[in-house]
């Protein structure tokens, strides 16, 4: 009995936590693992804490992924769906890195990543703190319209902020998936930032306890979001 009391408490904590496997192209949701690099969590879901780690960037250092790569078209909607919901409060961002060549054998090393999307945290001058994300399955956005046709990889990161009063206490869930963007146009991304690199963790928005006292304002981590 109390040896599956103990595997009821382990499987009600795992599934508490998450991971991002598919994407939606055409509205439609793409097999697990099919086109998003299979991270090392896939069975524990554990997060990523530290913000320097290589495994900060696609968490796929153990599994040694390939993905097959999905075909989008710039201005359409694209989306990162979780295996369950984003259940802990927190934030999004979503950042994209175009490979010079076939995005399955680019690494994503140097100051490539620029933002494409955020969902951040809503303030009220300190009498409440809300995050939009909580609870959602998935994400969607826009593909930039300018951004220049070609291969890119996707990269997923649901910042969990509900024990991020530590150093190293906020929750990293993030996946890489795999795009060719098509129809795409003549803009330049960024600002462009290094994935490890583009935090400390000391940033407000990360180390941050969103309980007391309640925060009066949050600073999305990260550069600005670019909509081509
Ligand atoms: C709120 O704004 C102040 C002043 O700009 C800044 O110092 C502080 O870090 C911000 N707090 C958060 C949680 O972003
Ligand atoms: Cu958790």
């Amino acid at each position: 009995m109390k040896s599956f009391l103990a595997l009821a408490a382990l499987v009600a904590t795992a599934s508490a936590h998450y991971t991002f496997p598919s994407l939606v192209v055409g509205g439609a949701t793409t097999p697990a693992w099919v086109n998003v690099r299979k991270t090392n969590n896939f069975n524990t879901q554990a997060p990523v804490t530290d913000v320097t780690s290589p495994d900060f960037r696609c968490y796929d250092s153990a599994t040694n992924p390939t993905a097959q790569t999905a075909t989008v078209s710039a201005g359409s909607q694209l989306g990162i769906m979780s295996d369950g919901t984003i259940y802990h409060p927190g934030v999004v961002n979503v950042y994209m890195a175009k490979a010079p060549g076939d995005v399955g054998s680019f690494a994503g090393d140097g100051d490539v990543w620029f933002k494409v999307y955020q969902i951040t945290a809503e303030t009220n001058g300190g009498s409440s703190i809300s995050f939009p994300a909580e609870g959602v399955p998935g994400v969607t956005f826009t593909v930039p319209k300018n951004l220049p046709s070609g291969q890119y990889l996707v990269r997923m990161e649901a910042i969990a902020l509900h024990v991020a009063s530590t150093y190293g206490g906020a929750q990293f869930y993030i996946s890489c998936g795999q795009v060719n963007v098509e129809n795409g146009g003549s803009g330049t991304p960024g600002p462009l930032v290094a994935i490890p690199g583009v935090y400390t963790g000391y940033e407000p928005g990360i180390l941050i306890n969103i309980n007391y006292p309640i925060p009066k304002n949050y600073t999305q981590p990260g550069p600005a979001v670019w909509s081509g």
